[in-house]
C-alpha cells in the first residue's frame, strides 16, 4: 500500500467495497476511487516524487472521476483548483493564470473546451490518460500544506483565490459530520456546482468521510430529483434557498397522487438543510406545511467553511442561523468597536478556528486586511436574539447573492464597460422571490448608441458565466453620484423599484 497520511484516503481505504458514488456510469466503490486517484497521482507526478504544492486545475463533471482527480492531486502533493462548468473562456483563463496552475486535468468530453491551455503553456491531461508506470510510493502530505484554491467574488473587481490547507478542510468536514450526525448509511444527492464549498465540502466530502453514498448529477434537474425523493433514494438533502422555492412551486403544481408520493419521500428524510443565502422565514414555514420537514438553516462562507447552524436536535428557528458549529469561534464586533454587544445589537460576524482559510492566493495585503486580531472579518452583519444568530445583511452593497452564487457588482460592471454602447454602468442586486437577488444594471449610453436587455444578455454571456448576466436593464441620462464621484447605489436601486412600480 502506498505511504500516505491523508485521513480522507485512509478512511476511504477502510470503507473498502462500499458504494461511494452512483452516477450515470454506474456504482463506484471507495476502493475503486482510491485506485483511480492513485492512477491520477502517478499521471501527474511523472518522474517527480512530489508536486510540492503546484496548482493543478480540473474540469470534470460531478461523479467518480471528479473525486478521483481531487484525491489524485492531493496524493501527488498538489493544490486542487476546481474549475466552474459554467465559466466562459475569459473566466477560465483568469482562474488558470491567477492561480498559476501548471496543469489541467479534463474529463475527455471537456477536452475541446480546454484546448486553449496549450497556448498558455499549461499541461493538459485527459482523465483516461495512462501514467507511464504506476508508482508504489506517493509522498507523505503534511496537513499544514495547501490543499485547495476556490475562487470567490468579493469587494474587489476580480475574484480572489481562497487557499485552504488539508487541516482546514479536515476541520470543516469534522465539524459538520459531528453537528449533523453523518452516518455511513447516509445517502445524498449531489447536484450543486463543484467549484464551491457547499457542493465540495458539505455534500461530497462529508458523505465520503462518513462512508455514505453520493448520487451525482451534473446539474439540478428538478423532475429527476423529485422522482428519486419519491423513490426514497436519500436520507439527507442539502440545497440553496432558490432550490427550495423551485421545489415548492413544483409541488404546488403537481396532481394529487404525484404530490403525495414526493411529499412522503421528503417526510422520511432524516435531515434537510438550507444554506448559502438567506432562507426567507416564509419559505421555511411553507416547506414544513408541505412536507412536515423542519429545514435546518446554516451560515457559511468560502473563507471559513460553515460557521453557524441551527441544531440537529432542538429548535430550528425560521429566519435564524443558530449557534457556532463545533470547533468554530464566532464573535460580533460593532462599528463602535464593541465585542459581543448583547441581545439584539448588530455587529459584524468574525470567525476564528482551524477551519478558517490560510490566505488569499498571492494577495498578502488582502489577507492581512481580512483579519483583525486573528479574527476573520466576514462582512456579514448579524444580531443575537434569544441565543440564536440572525443575519441582517452585508456591509457591502457590491456583493450580490443570486441562487446561492456570490457575485461581485464590480466584476460585472468592469465587464459591461467593455460594451461599445455603454459609457457608464452601475450594477445592483434587486430582491427576488426565487433567486434571492437578481442582477440589475443601470447604464448611461455612449452618444448615438441604443441597447436593449436581450442584446446585452447575449453579448455578456460570451464573457461571464450565465448567472452573472443582468436580468434587468435601465438606461438613464446620468447616474447619481456622491461628493467623491462614486455612484450612490441605493439611488440606483430606487430607479429599479420605481420602474417596477410603474409596470
Ligand atoms: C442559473 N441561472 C441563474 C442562476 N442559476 N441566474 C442567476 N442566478 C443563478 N444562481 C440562469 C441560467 O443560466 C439560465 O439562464 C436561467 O437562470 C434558468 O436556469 P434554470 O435552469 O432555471 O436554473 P438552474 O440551472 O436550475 O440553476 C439554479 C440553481 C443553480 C440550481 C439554483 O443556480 C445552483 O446550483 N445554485 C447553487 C450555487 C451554489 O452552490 N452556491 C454555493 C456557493 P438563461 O435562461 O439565460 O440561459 S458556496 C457558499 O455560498 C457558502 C460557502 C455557503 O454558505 O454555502
Ligand atoms: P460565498 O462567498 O459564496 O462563500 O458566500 C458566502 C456568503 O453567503 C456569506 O458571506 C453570506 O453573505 C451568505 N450566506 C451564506 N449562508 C447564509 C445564510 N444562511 N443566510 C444568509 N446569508 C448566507
Amino acid at each position: 500500500m502506498p505511504m500516505n497520511q491523508l485521513p480522507m484516503i485512509e478512511r476511504a481505504i477502510a470503507h473498502g467495497d462500499r458504494i461511494a458514488v452512483r452516477s450515470a456510469t454506474g456504482d463506484h466503490t471507495f476502493e475503486s476511487l482510491v485506485a483511480e486517484s492513485e492512477r491520477i497521482a502517478a499521471l501527474l507526478l511523472g518522474e517527480n516524487s512530489d508536486l510540492g504544492e503546484q496548482g493543478i486545475a480540473y474540469l470534470v463533471p460531478a461523479g467518480e472521476r471528479y473525486i478521483a482527480v481531487q484525491w489524485g492531486i492531493w496524493r501527488a502533493g498538489g493544490i486542487a483548483i476546481p474549475l466552474s462548468q459554467s465559466a466562459t473562456k475569459q473566466e477560465l483563463i483568469y482562474t488558470l493564470t491567477d492561480s498559476e496552475a501548471v496543469a489541467v486535468v479534463v474529463a475527455n468530453e471537456c477536452a475541446d473546451k480546454m484546448a486553449f491551455c496549450k497556448d498558455l503553456g499549461i499541461r493538459v491531461h485527459q482523465f483516461d490518460d495512462q501514467a507511464d508506470s504506476l508508482r508504489i510510493v506517493l509522498p507523505n502530505i503534511d496537513r499544514k500544506r495547501r490543499a485547495m484554491i476556490l475562487y470567490t467574488s468579493g469587494t474587489t473587481s476580480k475574484p480572489k483565490g481562497v487557499v485552504t490547507t488539508h487541516a482546514c478542510i479536515q476541520a470543516q468536514i469534522e465539524s459538520l459530520v459531528e453537528a449533523w450526525s453523518w452516518e455511513s448509511d447516509d445517502r445524498i444527492p449531489l447536484f450543486l456546482p463543484l467549484h464551491h464549498i457547499h457542493g465540495i465540502i458539505n455534500v461530497m466530502s462529508c458523505a465520503l468521510w462518513s462512508g455514505g453514498q453520493i448520487e451525482a448529477y451534473s446539474r439540478f434537474d428538478l423532475d429527476v430529483i423529485l422522482g428519486r425523493v419519491a423513490a426514497n433514494a436519500y436520507t439527507v438533502f442539502m440545497a440553496v434557498p432558490t432550490i427550495y422555492v423551485k421545489m415548492i412551486q413544483a409541488l404546488e403544481g403537481m396532481d394529487h397522487g404525484n404530490r403525495e408520493r414526493v411529499v412522503e419521500g421528503f417526510s422520511k428524510l432524516r435531515l434537510m438543510i438550507s444554506g448559502s443565502a438567506a432562507l426567507p422565514a416564509t419559505v421555511h414555514q411553507k416547506w414544513t406545511e408541505l412536507t412536515g420537514q423542519r429545514l435546518l438553516e446554516r451560515y457559511g462562507m468560502t473563507e471559513i467553511g460553515m460557521g453557524l447552524s441551527n441544531p440537529y436536535e432542538g429548535e430550528r428557528r425560521p429566519g435564524a442561523v443558530g449557534k457556532p458549529l463545533p470547533g468554530v469561534e464566532i464573535r460580533l464586533l460593532t462599528e463602535a468597536g464593541e465585542t459581543n454587544p448583547g441581545e439584539g445589537v448588530a455587529g459584524e460576524i468574525q470567525v476564528r478556528g482551524e477551519a478558517v482559510f490560510q490566505e488569499y492566493w498571492k494577495r498578502p495585503e488582502a489577507t492581512e486586511s481580512a483579519f483583525v486580531d486573528g479574527w476573520f472579518r466576514t462582512g456579514d452583519i448579524a444580531v443575537v436574539e434569544d441565543e440564536y444568530y440572525r443575519i441582517m445583511g452585508r456591509s457591502s452593497v457590491d456583493i450580490i447573492k443570486s441562487g446561492g452564487y456570490k457575485l461581485s457588482a464590480l466584476e460585472i460592471e468592469a465587464t459591461l464597460l467593455d460594451h461599445p454602447a455603454i459609457d457608464q454602468v452601475a450594477v445592483v442586486g434587486m430582491n427576488d422571490e426565487t433567486w434571492g437577488e437578481i442582477v440589475a444594471a443601470a447604464v448611461v449610453l455612449t452618444a448615438g448608441e441604443a441597447l436593449d436587455l436581450d442584446s446585452l444578455r447575449s453579448w455578456a454571456k460570451d464573457r461571464v458565466s450565465a448567472y452573472k448576466v443582468p436580468r434587468q436593464l435601465i438606461v438613464v441620462d446620468e447616474l447619481a453620484r456622491n461628493a467623491m464621484g462614486k455612484v450612490t447605489k441605493p439611488a440606483v436601486k430606487q430607479l429599479f423599484e420605481a420602474s417596477e412600480a410603474s409596470e
